[in-house]
């Protein structure tokens, strides 16, 4: 037997932040999150399932990859194998399309990508949402980028009810500009990072109420296009997510000297009414939420700023789409 599939998955950004797991091996995370699609980064994944195959082969960006690599794949294939009842081997040919200057993570496109060809290739025929309690093992953000514009994912009260569901296709002038700060591997992974930060930060628990409360509210604005709102909500969750490692044991920090610089600077464009507002995940990088019509003339004032560190606009991006 022999089955391909070709898939197509954009790179989220989370506005409001999943930061914790309640359950390590299914992935369940202790809050709901919410995030933006972004159209300038994606990952394409073909699948071919193939009884000739000894085993599983995995290749990223033209290398073929690790025994360690190939068996995380792996073990993500079988979850679509089990529930289809085969065994078939499968070749995995990945490329990500996220400029490594832009420093951002590529797991949420790469495993939304991946399971969309395995939903295809299985014949599971899931609905998205369903795929999404699948893809969710791969990586949690992973979830979000199975939709377009703004997604939530639900944390949910089990396996099956953690999914992802669209929330507005944010076709009202949004856009977001990337500062690539430093590109290189973060010392702390983001996996690692959660862990300790539940695990040890007084600081978690108010951020769980924080979360809960930063979501209704910026699911609020975001029905009212409110982008004043929207950009406040995100601003401040996002701080909050990053103050809680502050407060783990021992503490750590993803910021650089230049991040700070960064986020002054978007502060300082918003005192002169510019819409901008930022947000960082589990490295230096900034993102910076504002009006897609207005993203050319930000950029230009960012790149002015700091003339070394990459510059990039993204409009939103649509949902997984399969390409053949
Ligand atoms: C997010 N991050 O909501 C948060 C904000 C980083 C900071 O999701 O362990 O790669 O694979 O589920 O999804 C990055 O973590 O973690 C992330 P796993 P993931 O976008």
């Amino acid at each position: 037997m022999t089955n391909f599939a070709k898939a197509k998955a954009h790179t989220n950004i989370a506005l409001i932040k999943y930061w914790g797991k309640r359950d390590e091996q299914l992935f369940l995370p202790m809050n709901s999150s919410l995030s933006l699609t972004l159209d300038a980064f994606y990952t394409e994944t073909e699948v071919l399932l193939d009884d000739n195959l000894e085993s599983d082969q995995f290749i990223l960006n033209n290398d073929i990859q690790s025994l360690t690599e190939t068996k995380k794949i792996t073990d993500f294939l079988n979850l679509f194998r089990k529930q289809a009842g085969i065994t078939t081997p499968a070749k995995v040919t990945s490329q990500n399309f996220v400029p490594t200057a832009a420093g951002l993570a590529s797991s949420a496109s790469a495993f939304a990508a991946l399971g969309c060809a395995m939903n295809q290739v299985t014949n599971l025929n899931m609905d998205k949402s369903t795929l999404s309690t699948y893809v969710r093992r791969g990586s949690g953000s992973a979830t979000r980028s199975l939709f377009g514009g703004f997604v939530e994912w639900q944390m949910g009260t089990c396996s099956e009810d953690s999914l992802a569901t669209p929330v507005d296709d944010a076709n009202w002038d949004i856009g977001m500009i990337t500062v690539a700060v430093n590109t290189q591997k973060k010392t702390v992974s983001s996996r690692k990072g959660m862990k300790l930060t539940v695990e040890t930060s007084n600081f978690y628990p108010a951020w769980l109420e924080s979360a809960a409360t930063d979501l209704v509210a910026i699911k609020t604005a975001i029905k009212q296009q409110d982008f004043e709102q929207v950009g406040l909500i995100t601003e401040s969750n996002g701080m909050k997510m990053h103050g809680t490692m502050l407060g783990a044991t021992p503490p750590f920090s993803y910021w650089e000297p230049r991040t700070l610089e960064v986020l002054t600077k978007v502060r300082q464009l918003r005192g002169q009414g510019w819409q901008c507002y930022f947000t960082m995940d589990a490295g230096p990088n900034v993102k910076i939420l504002c009006r897609y019509s207005d993203s050319q003339k930000l950029q230009k004032f960012l790149q002015d700023a700091f003339p070394d560190n990459p510059v990039i606009i993204s409009k939103v991006g649509s949902g997984v789409e399969l390409l053949a």
